[in-house]
């Protein structure tokens, strides 16, 4: 089976140090959380930046001073950042971080809730606009998806040449408002998406490694972090991305996956070559 690539999403936008005091905020600290992941063998950080505050940011100032901590400590990993961004904020404002050039960076392929009033944001014409201006600056797009209907908008826009392939998805299981993270979602999910996609599992909660296990059983490749789930098991909250990227490798290792280095990775997601 094809090596593992390991995707960790260190800070997210709205998981506060309440949940867990490793989640990172400071520029220092997202660096930090960025190498214990990679140490352990991740090989693409899905990056959300914060003010010192906590406060999320699209602030492409403030992504450029954490790739380059980032890139300090870790040189070879891959910086996916979010156009996600936090509920609420504009396409503009959630676009910035394109502008810095990165190899992948996400596209968000629908709407959805987000649990009590909150409400994701991404109209079809959205959806359009960001794949445009990524397309433009040789951005490969990991297409996020929430539920079943957003990967057949994006099966629809790749069909009319707004998305190029070869397409990447990352399922995000378990969203209060999307798809929740039976091992049985996630062989629907999979099934619904032509066979030269690849693919990432991102279980939320106490989904987490469940889907883990079952993608990687599945030949597809896993997201875990701070972003999705602060717990190493129950009760036990993770000290940093580093070790819920350890449990991930040891779950690979009894199961037979070797895990993808960064080089490794980008040939796998046929990232274009860096300059
Ligand atoms: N924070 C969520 C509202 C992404 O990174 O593209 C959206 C999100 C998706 O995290
Ligand atoms: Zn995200």
């Amino acid at each position: 089976m094809e090596k593992l690539i390991l995707t960790a999403c260190i800070c997210g936008a709205e998981v506060t140090k309440k949940h867990n005091p490793a989640v990172p905020y400071t520029v220092e600290e997202i660096a930090r959380e960025a190498k214990s992941a990679r140490d352990a063998g991740a090989s693409i950080i899905h990056l959300h930046v914060r003010w010192d505050d906590g406060t999320p940011t699209q602030d492409r100032g403030r992504f450029a001073e954490c790739f380059d901590a980032i890139r300090a400590v870790c040189p070879d990993v891959i910086i996916q950042p979010s156009t996600g961004g936090a509920v609420g904020m504009t396409a503009d404002e959630r676009l910035q971080p394109i502008e810095l050039l990165p190899e992948m960076a996400t596209l968000d392929c629908g709407t959805c809730n987000f649990g009590g009033d909150e409400i994701f944001v991404n109209t079809e014409n959205m959806i359009i606009e960001f794949a445009q201006r990524m397309a433009e600056r040789g951005i490969k797009p990991e297409i996020e998806v929430f539920d079943k209907g957003m990967i057949d908008m994006a099966l629809r826009l790749h069909k009319k040449g707004h998305i190029p392939g070869p397409m990447h998805f990352d399922f995000v299981m378990g969203v209060n408002g999307g798809i929740t993270g039976e091992v049985r979602d996630l062989l629907f999910m999979k099934e619904s998406i032509p066979q030269d996609c690849t693919w990432t599992a991102a279980g939320v909660g106490r989904f987490e490694f469940p889907m883990a296990a079952a993608a990687i059983l599945m030949g597809g490749h896993v997201r875990v972090g701070f972003e999705d789930n602060v717990y190493l098991s129950k009760g036990v909250p993770a000290r940093s991305n580093g070790e819920l990227v350890e449990k991930t490798v040891r779950i690979a290792r009894e199961l037979g996956r070797e895990i993808a280095s960064p080089e490794e990775a980008r040939a796998i997601l046929r990232l274009r070559p860096r300059p």
